[in-house]
């Protein structure tokens, strides 16, 4: 196998080429659904795992050193500079971030900001003359120790206002690199035991900042989107953005559903209990659907592992979904996956970041078989047809009373409802996925 410094471009070989450094499905020019498929896929590098993560776990140390032999501001800007070689080998358009991803947290929070904001413009630099900018930026407010209450959801309310500055610093560096959008993810926004925790008073902040955070997005126009992540929980028991769902009620409950759309993540949705698709419907159903963040779990673990997805099966579902659901406008596939401890090599970070892209291009391209196909979405299209006219086209059209319908019920006394014919459905989608072309 090549070494990382001599792979100089992944290019697109097709499915029988068995070159490790090459798409066997990724085409980024070839189009699919009325869009090329970089502008389909909108492939994001997370700079948490890629340029950052080193292997820890609970019960071991580092197993891939990503310091490049420096330290401060110097092993950052080192780190900006391998993020981007990695983005052009890669023909990724996108990246997303945390502020202390990108920079040295300080002594002071006046020098933690000035670093921030000296990186901000690193990158901003590294920018000039690509066509690479962030899909999103976000900030971390759940690993240092004044968080572990939670940010805005803290009982205190020094933290409350910490949480001020660093999305503040957030949103306009999210403004200064022309980022697509700001992500919310809320940490340690949940509660371990209600024994100590006022619910109420707890999310009523969050409503709260979160209406001062899309206040100030407006006050310096920014015009990117903003998006809540959902999980259900870990680091904390219960999390309060929960699902999809959940978070629908929480913006309802605010006034702020105008303000954001969802950043949903496969593993996240697994944890709460949710396929990745349910997850996608719910927020298009909603108005709500905005950017992925692409993984798989795993079914033995059950937290979140972050892996790279390679079930095509999934992808191709999840990508069904996506199409439509109008495809992505601000959003994208931003990979909140790291490769696995075990994968401690540059090379690996390449051979990761090909299977997941290559996973999500040939589910691009059997989401559009299956609407070629026809057979799935015309049976679902048949078995609502009793909405279609007649008394069931009123119901929808809100044209008939409750009282109307009652009598129309006590006439009727067979209904044959037809069979759901579920496992003749899989065996389609098995087909669509299998068939030798
Ligand atoms: C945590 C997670 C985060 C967010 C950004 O589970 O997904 O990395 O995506 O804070
Ligand atoms: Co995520």
């Amino acid at each position: 196998m090549k070494n990382y410094a001599d792979v100089k471009q992944i290019n697109y070989e097709g499915p029988k080429s068995k070159e490790p450094f090459a798409f066997k499905y990724y085409n980024p020019e070839e189009v699919i659904h009325g869009k090329k498929m970089k502008d389909q896929l909108r492939f994001a590098l997370s700079y948490w795992h890629t340029i950052n993560a080193s292997g820890t776990d609970m019960f071991g140390g580092d197993t891939m050193d990503k310091t490049f032999g420096l330290s401060g501001m110097e092993m950052y800007k080192k780190k900006a500079d391998f993020a981007f070689e990695l983005m052009k080998k890669l023909g990724i358009k996108f990246y997303c971030f945390h502020d202390v991803d990108v920079a040295p947290v300080g002594k002071t929070m006046e020098e933690t900001v000035k670093n921030f904001h000296e990186m901000v413009d690193y990158l901003l630099m590294k920018q000039k003359g690509t066509d690479i900018h962030p899909l999103w930026v976000t900030v971390n407010m759940f690993s240092d120790k004044v968080f572990m209450a939670g940010a805005a959801t803290s009982p205190n309310a020094e933290v409350f206002a910490r949480s001020c500055l660093k999305v503040k610093n957030g949103l306009d560096a999210a403004k200064k690199l022309g980022a697509e959008g700001y992500v919310f993810w809320g940490g340690r926004e949940g509660y371990d035991t209600l024994l100590n925790t006022d619910m109420g008073l707890e999310v009523d902040n969050l409503g709260r900042f979160m209406q001062m955070a899309a206040d100030y997005k407006k006050k310096i126009g920014f015009k990117g989107a903003l998006y809540i992540e959902p999980k259900p929980k870990e680091p904390t028991k219960h999390q309060y953005d929960f699902d999809v769902a959940t978070c629908c009620n929480f913006l309802r409950k605010y006034g702020l559903e105008k303000e954001f759309k969802m950043n949903i993540e496969a593993n996240h949705a697994t944890l709460a209990g949710h396929t990745f698709q349910h997850e996608i419907r719910v927020a298009a159903t909603n108005g709500v659907f905005g950017s992925i963040d692409s993984n798989q779990g795993d079914l033995f673990l059950g937290w979140d592992t972050d892996q790279f997805p390679t079930n095509a099966y999934d992808t191709t579902l999840a990508m069904y979904e996506i199409l439509m659901a109008g495809g992505f406008t601000t959003g994208g596939l931003n990979f909140d996956a790291k490769a696995r401890r075990q994968s401690n090599t540059f090379e690996d970070i390449l051979l990761a970041y090909i299977a997941g892209m290559d996973t999500f291009a040939l589910g691009l391209r059997k989401a559009q078989q299956i609407i070629d196909d026809g057979r799935l979405p015309e049976f679902v299209k048949e078995r609502y047809q009793s909405y279609a006219s007649g008394f069931g086209k009123e119901i929808v059209d809100g044209k008939i009373s409750f009282e109307e319908l009652a009598a129309h019920a006590l006439k009727t006394d067979e209904i044959k409802v037809d069979s759901g014919h579920q496992e003749y459905l899989e065996s389609v989608l098995n087909q669509i996925l299998f068939e030798d072309k």
